[in-house]
């Protein structure tokens, strides 16, 4: 495909990526199919809408997970839910959380395009386009009500009695009011938190356009690309457990989903699907990161195994050989596999993004 050769970084990694046809694998596609993630507005309204549409029904296909009592896994969309929500400790403030991660979103891919007839490539949301201000992230056409993902939820005060302290700058809260899931309320089967039993719940928006415009500009996002390793580079894009030292992780959770909406609740986030065009991003910015010095940072991984385990006190430290699950959506893979998203072997991801991010 010509689109990848045209990105420099793009065509240093896909040398060390050369077709190697792959007889008897239905997943593997030569490099010369190499998927190419696009952002979303520059998708045609119909690449949007067939987008969406596959979204519909990859939320309508039965679950594979097996039956347990109550089960709000319903679909296959609530598989990829289930599997975050069960393993939420394990996957985030750990060494391996963008490995996981990358895998997650590119099996969200494969579940859309193999088992819903879609064509494209999983799209990704550059939100430093819409973090110039306020305004302009409120007008994020991810937030379309036609062409997107619909925006906010209705404002609704804030509850004292909630443990969590208050997002600031959240400006909604209630079910979406506009865009494909308005008006539809079991289109979320899974949490709050860490509850898999049946819910039937909206989809919930609670806007911090606040937050967005704190991290998710150009500046946080080149404080990102600028680090040196990969501890660091993980440590800035997660962030401090705090509001106060966020990173682009959380500033893209508690953008859309303050408090109240299902994007700012570390298990059941994955039941928005603009989670997956934020975690698109996130990943072409691990991506971006890692073509400024491929020769080092395609074999870079550290942190901790154990959720902010810095110390080593519950375990040790991520590696190449470390697992990574996403339940019954795709088979298990180590943390080496996902380091080369070019990789078009047996297995491999084989897909890249059209544009990457670079030092400014
Ligand atoms: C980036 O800009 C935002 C908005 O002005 C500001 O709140 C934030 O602190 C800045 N971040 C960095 C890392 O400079
Ligand atoms: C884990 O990584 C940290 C930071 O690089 C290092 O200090 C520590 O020794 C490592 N722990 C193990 C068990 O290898
Ligand atoms: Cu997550």
């Amino acid at each position: 495909m010509v689109a990848f050769k045209a990105l420099a970084a793009g065509a240093l990694l896909s040398t060390l990526a050369v077709a190697s046809p792959t007889p008897g694998s239905s997943h593997a596609r030569s490099s010369s199919s190499l998927l190419v993630r696009k952002e979303w507005r520059t998708l045609t309204t119909t690449e949007k809408a067939g987008y969406i549409s596959a979204v519909k029904c990859i939320l309508a296909k039965p679950a594979l997970t097996p039956p347990f009592p109550d089960s709000g896994v319903l679909s296959r969309y609530d598989d990829l839910v289930y599997t975050h929500i069960q393993q939420t400790m394990n996957i985030h403030y750990v060494g391996h959380f963008l490995a996981w991660h990358r895998f997650f979103t590119a099996t969200y891919e494969k579940m859309l395009r193999d088992e819903c007839g879609y064509t494209g490539a999983q799209p990704y949301w550059d939100w430093t386009l819409d973090a110039t201000s306020e305004a302009a992230f409120l007008a994020s056409p991810v937030f379309d009500p036609i062409t997107g993902f619909g925006g906010n939820g209705p404002s609704l005060a804030w509850d004292p009695s909630n443990p969590f302290p208050e997002v600031p700058g959240r400006s909604g809260g209630g079910c979406v009011t506009d865009g494909p899931w308005a008006g539809d309320d079991d289109v979320v089967h899974l949490g709050p938190a860490a509850s898999v039993t049946y819910t039937p719940q909206c989809l919930k928006r609670d806007l911090s356009p606040y937050f967005a415009a704190r991290y998710l500009g150009m500046n946080q996002t080149q404080l990102t690309l600028s680090q040196p390793d990969f501890g660091w580079f993980n440590t800035i894009v997660e962030g401090q457990p705090s509001f106060e030292a966020s990173g682009v992780h959380g500033g893209g959770h508690y953008g859309v989903g303050g408090n109240m909406g299902q994007m700012g609740d570390l298990y059941t986030s994955p039941a928005d699907p603009i989670f997956h065009l934020h975690h698109a991003n996130l990943d072409r910015l691990w991506w971006s990161w890692q073509s400024l010095n491929p020769s080092a940072r395609l074999t870079d991984i550290s942190g901790p195994l154990f959720l902010m385990d810095y110390a080593n006190l519950a375990g040790g430290n991520a590696t190449l050989s470390t697992p990574l699950s996403v339940g019954v959506s795709a088979a298990d893979v180590t943390v080496g596999d996902v380091m080369n998203i070019e990789d078009c072997g047996n297995g491999g991801l084989c897909y890249t993004y059209d544009q990457l991010y670079t030092l400014l």
